[in-house]
Formats: structure tokens, sequence, C-alpha cells
């Protein structure tokens, strides 16, 4: 019988989770006990677990293993009496949320910076779902973080290393350690939602795809989907291999870091469609042969053709977005008679109206889209839908979209980065941008409506949160919101996001970075960005 051992530890500060989970650097990570004193916290802030099961996987970066492994040794520590964990100790963000619901595990804990770079002096990220599937919500991630701020010891079993590679129940002093593969119950609920004969009579007829999974968790989980099951060609997964540093890359699927896919889509003779996933394979990013869909666009067409799916043939019950996501999304919603919810940034926020049934669809900005299959954003999942839609309409990418913005108006939309910003000036313009009142004043040539910084009440379960970006809404529907990143490690990110409706079809062809000029200089000016950052131009542009 091995023995448990309880570990004096002494608190570190800063375990707040962000928007999704604690994120680190490797190196802090590595620091004896933050890792277990994390881990303590969390298993002592959701309720008894002694004879649960828990759930627990990863993206593959580097000290996943490890991790794991310590994880484990602390789960059979606590109680637990058995633990589901991915092969390699791969388990994809969604894939996660699929099994901890397939399985009614007590939750899981995922492994994951998503899309920030991985590998010994880049980051780490880990954060608990609970038993519906879905990111703690934030009454679950203020306990954990109060809970770290007070530990004394915690508790972990000696024993030798399980063989992550080896699929079966494994024992652990006295728990079992359920090695699974993390692609097949996955795979089986893409199958129940699609019309996986019809994507693969696309396939057979020539129809050409790129996938990026950038090196990252998705790999896997592609080559059976799309190259296994729906029999695309061998080669259409690009990147494939999971790496620990993700081939020195940034696994973020937007068009400055997925390079190698842009460069295929628009090349002459370029594939029909590509996708490409993050780090944890909970976002996606979609292209069409020499277009890029925006993925506030991507949410409001998928709401549009849902119904050409097997699993939405019935229909919406609603569908949600975060804040700072465009309104094309509510304009479907509101042609379908259904309801549109503004949420605040974070998939944790849309967990209470799936679970309610009052959202099918949900999404963000930031690659984000997903339904109430699993509490997850998910990347493959969109893909799939894309590619059932693409099967059943049998027209090229770009006609979706520019039919979808001849019903139903072009909602115009940008998002600004600026990465590894001083903190301190980057709260500073923040609160500067909390005291201004502009309500009815004149900004060039847009009236201001009203500006905030933006509340949420949850209408399923009344909780409150606050401070959740500043919106700046004129008297012409257009808007400009300011919010600081919760995810990053190094210093702050700003994100500006611009948005602006045309209803005229004869301007939608114009690129959205000419046609947000007038906004997009605006924003700069209202928020003193060049004075307080020294930025003159933006990181990153999506
Ligand atoms: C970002 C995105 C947000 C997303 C979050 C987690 O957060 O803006 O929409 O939910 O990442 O996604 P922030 O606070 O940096 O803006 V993931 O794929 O990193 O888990
Ligand atoms: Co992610």
């Amino acid at each position: 019988m091995t023995a448990i051992k309880t570990v004096a530890t002494q608190p570190f500060d800063g375990q707040k989770p962000g928007t999704s989970g604690l994120r680190k650097k490797v190196k802090v990570f590595q620091q004896p006990g933050y890792l277990e004193n994390f881990v303590q916290a969390i298993f002592e802030s959701i309720g008894d677990v002694a004879g649960k099961t828990l759930a627990l996987g990863g993206d593959g970066r580097f000290f996943n293993r490890q991790a794991i492994q310590t994880i484990l040794k602390m789960a059979a520590g606590n109680g637990f009496a058995r633990v589901m964990v991915g092969q390699g100790g791969i388990l994809s963000t969604p894939a996660a949320s699929c099994v901890i619901r397939k399985y009614r595990t007590f939750g899981g804990i995922i492994l994951s910076a998503s899309h920030n770079p991985g590998g010994p002096d880049e980051d780490f990220g880990i954060k608990y779902n609970i038993p519906a599937g879905g990111p703690a919500p934030e009454a679950v991630t203020e306990a954990i973080y109060a809970r770290s701020k007070d530990i004394t010891q915690y508790r972990i079993v000696d024993a030798a290393d399980i063989d992550l590679d080896r699929l079966g129940d494994h024992d652990l002093a006295g728990m079992v350690v359920q090695v699974f593969d993390p692609v097949a119950d996955y795979a089986a609920l893409m199958e129940s939602l699609f019309d996986f004969g019809a994507i693969r009579a696309l396939f057979a007829g020539g129809f050409g795809m790129k996938f990026d999974a950038m090196h990252a968790v998705t790999g896997p989980y592609a080559k059976a989907i799309l190259e296994g099951a729906l029999g695309a060609p061998a080669g259409t997964v690009m990147n494939g291999e999971p790496k620990e540093d993700f081939g020195h890359g940034h696994p973020d699927p937007n068009l400055v870091h997925a390079h190698d896919l842009v460069e295929a889509l628009f090349a002459q003779d370029g594939p029909d469609f590509g996708a490409a996933s993050d780090g944890d394979g909970d976002r996606n990013m979609i292209l069409g042969k020499d277009f890029y869909v925006t993925p506030s666009d991507s949410l409001a067409v998928l709401a549009a053709n849902a119904t050409l799916c097997p699993g939405y043939a019935k229909g919406l019950a609603g569908i949600a977005r975060s804040m700072p996501t465009s309104a094309a999304a509510d304009r479907v919603a509101q042609a379908l008679g259904i309801p549109c919810y503004e949420t605040p940034t974070g998939w944790k926020f849309f967990g209470t109206l799936l679970d309610a049934g009052k959202a099918t669809l949900c999404g963000e900005e930031s690659f984000g889209t997903g339904s109430d299959h699993v509490r997850e954003k998910d990347g493959l999942w969109a893909v799939l839908m894309w590619l059932n839609v693409l099967a059943v309409r049998k027209q090229p990418v770009a006609d979706i979209v520019r039919e979808h913005w001849a019903k139903y108006g072009r909602n115009v939309y940008s998002r600004h980065d600026y990465e590894g910003i001083d903190s301190s000036a980057a709260n500073g313009l923040m609160d500067y941008l909390r005291g201004l009142d502009l309500k009815g004043k004149s900004l060039g040539a847009y009236s201001v409506a009203f500006n905030d910084d933006f509340a949420y009440t949850d209408p399923v379960d009344g909780s409150v949160s606050t401070k959740q970006g500043i919106r700046i809404v004129f008297t012409d529907g257009s808007r400009v919101v300011f919010r600081l990143s919760g995810t990053g490690t190094e210093g702050a990110t700003l994100r500006v996001y611009i948005e602006q409706f045309q209803p005229d079809v004869a301007q939608h062809h114009l690129d959205p970075q000419v046609a947000l000029a007038d906004l997009i200089a605006l924003a700069r000016d209202v928020a003193q960005i060049e004075a307080r950052t020294g930025r003159t131009e933006p990181t990153v542009i999506t």
C-alpha cells in the first residue's frame, strides 16, 4: 500500500485564473510546489472528490507529460477513484468537454495555454472544467484563487510514473488510471451531427482542402476524421504532428500565424477550402479560395445555414455571442425569430445559456465557434459544419459569404491588437477611457450614442460580471470596443474592436481596413494609444 504524503507548502502570488484558466511561463510552473498548489486548490474547491472520476489531458506542449504525472499522483492522494487520461497525454479542449459529458466525470483538468507559444521558455496553462463540460464559472475560479492564497499543504502519493502511451487501465496506488484513445469519442460525436456521406461525396468529387493543425493538438483528430472517415486525400492535413514547441510556431489560427495555410489558399490553383485550429483545438479559421471569412461572419453564416446539417435540422433555439463579436449573428437571429444573447468575452459565459437550452450556437470574434454539443468552443466542429454546408450548397465559400452579406447586410469588422505593452500604461489607458463621458458628443463625423464599461447579468443564474470592456457606440450603430487580454503572460495586450454596419452591396467588396479607416483613427485618438503606449501601429490585425 502506497502511503499518501502530505507535503507542506506556501502560497504563490497571482494564481488567479484569467479568461481561460491559469497561464504562466513554463519556468513559473516548474517551481517546486507551484503546479501542486494550484491543483490542490482546485481539488479543495470543487466539492468532495472521494471516489469520483476525473478527465485529464492537454495540448501536448512542453511540460504536459510531466504535469500529468504530478496531477495523477495528486488525484490519487486526494481520493479520486479513477482518472481518464488521453493517450500520450493528448486531449483537445473540445474532446475533453465531450468526454466529461459522455462519461459523466466529476469534471476535468485541461493543460493548455491555447494559442500561446510552447517550449521551455514559453507558456503553460491549466484549467478546470465542471461536470457539465464547460470552463469553471467565475464563482469556481474565484474559490480556487482564494484557496491558493491560504494553502499550507498538498496531498500526493509516492508511486512510479504511469506509461501514458499504453492504452488501458493502470493502477496508481489504488486509483485506476484509464489511458484512452483521445479521438474516438469525439469523432463519433462529430459523425452524429454532420452528414458524413455528403462530405465524403464532396471529397470524392475532387473538392480540395487544406487543414493546418499548426503542429498542435488537432493533428490526430483532423487526420482521423478528414483523411480517415471522410476520405480526403493524404496531405490534406498540414503540420499534423503535435510538437512540444509547435514547431517553433505560434499556434494561433489567424492570417498572420497560419501563414503556410494562407499561402496555399491564396496561391494560383489553390484548394477550395482552408481551415486551421489552435494549440488546444478550440479555435478555427475558415478560408475559401482567395477569401478570408471573419470569425464573426462565420458564426452568422453557420447560423443561417444550420438546418442543412442533420444535427441542427430542427433549427436553433437561440444564438449567443461575446460582446466584442460583431452583430452579424444578431441579424440572422432576428430573421429567424430567435433570441441573440450578448455575453462577456470567454467561453465560460455561454455555459448557463447552453445548459438552459436558450442558445444552440455560440461564437466569439477570436476564432471561436461552437454549439450545445459540448461546452467549449470547437475548432474541428466548425470546420465540419462548413464542410457540410459546402457539400449541400455546392458553391464556393466566397459566394456563400457574399450572398449572406447581400441578404443581411455586412457588419464590417476588424480587431487591432497591441501586444506586450507596459501593464501600467495599459491600465492607465483603460482607466482614462472609463472616466470619459462622451454621450451626445461628436468624434470626427460620428456622434456618440453612449459609452460604458460592459457589465453582464447572466439571464439564467443572475450572476453579475463587471468591467468587461469599454464600449463607445455611435448613433449609426457603429462602435469601437477596448479590452485588455486576460490570457497573456507578458505585459499587457490591448485589443481594439471596430465595427460598422454596411447595408450597401456596392460597398461590400471593400477591405475592412479601408472601409473602417475613420473609425480606426478615431479609436486610436480617443484612447490616446500612441501617447500612452508608444505604439503607432497594432501588432496583429484580424
Ligand atoms: C482570448 C479571446 C477570447 C477567448 C480566450 C480563450 O481572450 O479574446 O475570446 O475566449 O482567448 O481562448 P483574451 O482575454 O486574451 O482576449 V483560448 O483558444 O486561448 O482558450
Ligand atoms: Co484555444
